[in-house]
């Protein structure tokens, strides 16, 4: 096995405070991209691939091939760009295979017809299931199911560096939030207990970091260090006492920015909604009126 030839790099898309990650084995030249962002500028509807060009620039750079696209779930607070990779590298896209629950709520929110989704997990190209092992070239890798969050998250463990999506932030963030539909606290709370089972010099990588008391931008960190001191689960916490620190916090968070634009394409594996007889492609928001005004 190749672990010690593994190439990490992170890229951030300041906009949405997102981590993308190039995983990739040097000596086959086969990579993994893990939770591609897709520039949105919301009020002009206007969709680019900035982001997601430097990451194929840096695979040409290097001369490496684009094998896997891989989300850690279905984001809610900014675009994936993984169908434009897909289109532009053939790649194979894989989300964990909670994604068609995350697909049946929110194709009822937007009233998605049939004939545009399935919610069978269309739109994937693979559903992982958990514990499913595949490779990135000849780097082994596997899927744990990390669930909370979201119903679809997933955390990749590759040759001992952990991608965990949003269960852990940075140990003095703490956690993400739960009350998206499909979350669930509890359950995060019991996905954290399988990444802390995992050996103590594990390297987590986050997928944002919301910088907390204006400090710099972090990444990275150990299991160990989470166990340590991580501000809602430590090693000694207990499943109620996290919870309800979590549900207090999660009554204080505003809706993120672009949530409805997001979740719509993102349920769509990073493809734009069908155009309409005109050609046009729309994103749809959801309006709810207070009865009191
Ligand atoms: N202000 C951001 C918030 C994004 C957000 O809610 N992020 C989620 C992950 S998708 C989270 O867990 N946030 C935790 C927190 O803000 O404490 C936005 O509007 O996009
Ligand atoms: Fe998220």
């Amino acid at each position: 096995m190749s672990q010690h030839a593994l190439h990490i790099e992170m890229f951030f898309d300041a906009d949405s405070a997102t981590f993308s990650y190039v995983v990739a084995d040097p000596l086959t030249k086969q990579a993994a991209i893990i939770d591609p962002v897709l520039n949105y500028v919301a009020a002009a509807g206007q969709v680019s691939t900035e982001g997601a060009d430097k990451l194929l620039r840096f695979l040409e750079e290097h001369g490496w091939q684009l094998q896997w696209i891989l989300e850690t779930h279905a984001h809610a607070d900014h675009l994936s760009a993984a169908y434009y990779l897909k289109q532009k590298t053939g790649a194979t896209l894989a989300i964990g295979e909670g994604i068609r629950k995350v697909q049946r709520t929110f194709k009822a929110i937007f009233n998605i017809a049939d004939s545009e989704l399935q919610a069978n997990g269309d739109y994937f190209d693979k559903l992982f299931s958990d514990n499913e092992h595949f490779t990135i070239g000849s780097v082994s890798a596997t899927v744990i199911n990390t669930p909370g969050h979201t119903n679809d998250s997933v955390s990749y463990y590759i040759a001992g560096h952990l991608f965990v999506g949003d269960s852990l932030f940075m140990p003095d963030a703490g956690t993400a939030r739960c009350d998206f539909p499909g979350g669930d606290a509890h359950i995060l709370f019991r996905s954290i207990q399988r990444i802390y089972q995992l050996p103590d010099d594990t390297a987590i990588y986050m997928c944002h970091d919301y910088q907390p008391n204006g400090r710099e931008l972090k990444y990275k960190t150990t299991v160990l260090e989470q166990k340590h001191s991580n501000i809602h689960v430590n090693a000694k916490t207990c499943e109620a006492e996290f919870v309800e620190k979590r549900e207090a916090r999660d009554k204080t968070l505003a809706v993120p920015r672009l949530i409805y634009p997001a979740v719509q394409v993102n349920i769509r594996g990073g493809q734009l909604p069908h155009a309409e007889a005109n050609g046009q492609r729309y994103i749809k928001i959801p309006l709810s009126v207070n009865k009191n005004n």
